[in-house]
């Protein structure tokens, strides 16, 4: 196993030193958002993490080898390259024994970050069971790995280019906390609220951290997904954003987009046709989430 991981040495250190450690992914980096905004907001979020007294701990695939934690200059080719894989679980040993560039996705890096003994992962928003799945059968992998790996993702809900509905049905069957931070509602990644109630609701990052240690020490296996509106101040308006939503799932119809291509489409069609308001909600709210994640992941480690 410790062959195939390749830790940075700030990683390295943490880990000697018994400090938090947040996991991040990288395919938010590389199919998420353009450059050059993708690896500003990539060493926004590290910096923000260490500020918070955690260290980050960037996960992608190169040179066969799973990194954990990324240099800038690592940074700014996954930014920057065109020429870089969507990893999913299905695709890691591959990616490893080809020693391609993959950045990983948040299934991806729930394994990356469980193989390195890292509990906590911050980032924008989870896959889920997309709109019409019904009869594309385009379930996230994202929900499978929550369901069996041991890793808290902190995001900001799920967008509404889902099925939020559905997708709630499926994390509630495989026994997935879904946590609230300070709300009681689903948020809706560029939306602070949904229709949908949640079950579990939490003010403290104290009590995700300990909720989550229960979890495990009871051997409860499975990850967690921590809730966490963007603040309101770079919320989106509802209506604006479903239009947008709307239009933009027609056009990834009309243009026949599916599998692995279906989120970065709806997403740089959405930066599109909101003018690039989208985009700046979304990187608001990753810096939102590494900061509530630091908290979670201080918490975590003193415990
Ligand atoms: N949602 C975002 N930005 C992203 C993703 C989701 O707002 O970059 C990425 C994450 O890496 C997530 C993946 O794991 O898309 C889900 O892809 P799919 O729907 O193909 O499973
Ligand atoms: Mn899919």
């Amino acid at each position: 196993m410790k062959n195939y991981l390749s830790f940075s040495e700030e990683v390295k250190a943490a880990k000697l030193a018994g400090k938090p450690i947040v996991a991040l992914e990288s395919t938010i980096i590389s199919h998420g958002m353009p450059y050059p905004q993708n690896v500003e907001m990539a060493k926004e979020v590290e910096g923000i993490i260490r500020e918070n007294g955690a260290v980050p701990a960037t996960i992608a695939i190169m040179d066969g080898q799973i990194k954990i934690g990324l240099s800038s200059e690592e940074l700014e080719l996954f930014a920057k390259s065109d020429d870089v894989a969507k990893v999913s679980r299905r695709d890691i040993g591959y990616l490893i024994a080809t020693k391609q560039l993959g950045a990983t996705t948040v299934a991806a890096t729930m394994i990356c970050a469980e193989l390195a003994e890292i509990a906590i992962f911050v980032t924008g928003g989870i896959g889920g069971v997309h709109r019409g799945a019904e009869t594309t059968m385009d379930v996230s992998a994202d929900l499978e790995e929550l369901a069996k790996t041991n890793v808290a993702v902190i995001c900001a809900g799920a967008k509404s280019i889902l099925d939020l509905g559905l997708t709630m049905e499926y994390l509630e069957t495989k026994g997935v906390p879904v946590i609230g931070y300070g709300t009681d509602v689903l948020p809706a990644f560029y939306t602070r609220t949904s229709e949908i109630e949640l079950t579990i609701r939490a003010d403290e990052p104290e009590i995700i951290a300990s909720s989550l240690k229960a979890k495990w020490d009871l051997q409860i296996d499975g990850g967690a997904v921590i809730a966490n509106p963007i603040p309101e101040a770079h919320a989106m308006p509802a209506e604006e954003i479903n239009a947008v939503i709307q239009a933009a799932l027609k056009e990834a119809d009309e243009n026949g987009i599916h599998g692995k291509h279906v989120t970065p489409f709806m997403l740089a069609k959405v930066k599109e046709l909101t003018a690039g308001k989208s985009l700046e909600a979304n990187i608001e709210l990753v810096k939102h989430n590494a900061l509530i994640g630091s908290q979670i992941a201080v918490a975590y480690q003193n415990m």
